[in-house]
């Protein structure tokens, strides 16, 4: 009927996964759309259980960089909780003026805007409670147990998953608001990452054993989800539960890590802790103890 080859029709058809269609396929029969969600406004709203995050939420095929989108709309006075989710990014952003990979129809590209009403040194606990809300939300569709590679990677195998970036507008002594951008490769192949990165980054789907498509509406639902019940854990009860929980994920304490920045010389140190405040507490080859913070720092695990 369409008069093309059955391998032209497959070839659609797997673009139409990637795109979030939930597509089965049964020999001799064919193909049929099966009734999830698929991924846009509405698929991602049918998995949300929040109150606030995502209740205000924009989704749009590309964008430069979502997380530059929402500091726009924060500057506009967009309201806590608003949430942008966008399919494509053509200029994403990593932290220290890096770059982030985010191309369609595979990854999960959302920034979020928070107001708590707290002192600016706090955003680096925030941060840290971003990367233990993703954990949470990705630990159920993942054969292994994500680790979080200080201050807020998360690493699959060794290889990064995900991505957080924050980013602050503040007064000297409160925070006015807060976007937290989070970039997390789900239905990646192999080469769907540039060349450049393809060894040292990782997907959902990469780490699966059987090769089926993971629902992206789902998976940013239940993001936000425990991006919001983490986030209320920590404005109702303090940083406690949640650094303890981070700890749990972590994969840089304990490691012999090498420090670098423009800010310092290079020194290698052991990891031994992490301070209420998301400062990284290490152990100079002297003896001496140091606090990081993750402003300026890159990290690199040696042993
Ligand atoms: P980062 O500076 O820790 O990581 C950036 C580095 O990671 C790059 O220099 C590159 O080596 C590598 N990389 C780039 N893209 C990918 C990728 N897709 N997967 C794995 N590794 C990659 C991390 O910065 C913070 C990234 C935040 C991204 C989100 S996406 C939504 C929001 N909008 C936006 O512009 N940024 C955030």
């Amino acid at each position: 009927m369409l008069g093309i080859t059955r391998a032209a029709v497959w070839k659609r058809i797997l673009v139409l996964k990637k795109e979030g269609w939930q597509i089965e396929a049964s020999t001799r029969k064919g193909y049929r759309l099966s009734q999830s969600s698929v991924y846009n406004k509405a698929g991602i709203q049918s998995h949300l259980e929040t109150q606030l995050l995502g209740r205000e939420l924009i989704f749009l095929q590309s964008l430069d960089s979502t997380n530059n989108y929402l500091k726009t709309l924060a500057s506009e006075g967009a309201c806590e909780g608003t949430a942008v989710i966008a399919d494509a990014q053509t200029h994403g952003r990593g932290r220290l003026g890096r770059s982030w990979s985010a191309v369609p129809g595979v990854g999960i590209w959302l920034s979020v805007l928070l107001k708590p009403q707290c002192h600016p040194s706090l955003v680096h606990s925030v941060t840290l409670m971003a990367s233990v809300a993703v954990c949470k939300a990705l630990e159920p569709y993942l054969a292994v147990k994500p680790g979080i590679k200080w201050p807020n990677d998360i690493l699959l195998g060794g290889k990064k998953l995900c991505g957080i970036l924050t980013e602050l507008s503040a007064e000297a002594d409160r925070i006015s608001w807060l976007v937290i951008g989070i970039g997390i490769n789900v239905n990646h192949t192999l080469s769907d990452f540039p060349e450049e990165i393809a060894n040292q980054a990782t997907s959902m789907l990469r780490n699966k054993n059987e090769n089926i498509l993971l629902d992206r509406s789902q998976i940013a639902a239940a993001v936000l989800n425990h991006l919001e019940a983490c986030y209320f854990t920590m404005i109702h009860q303090g940083t406690k539960e949640i650094l303890d929980l981070w700890k749990s994920y972590s994969i840089t304490l304990g490691r012999k890590v090498r420090l670098s920045g423009d800010q310092i010389e290079p020194l290698e140190a052991t990891a031994l802790d992490i301070a209420e405040d998301g400062r990284l507490i290490v152990e100079l080859e002297d003896g001496m103890r140091k606090e990081i913070l993750s402003g300026e720092i890159s990290l690199r695990t040696i042993d």
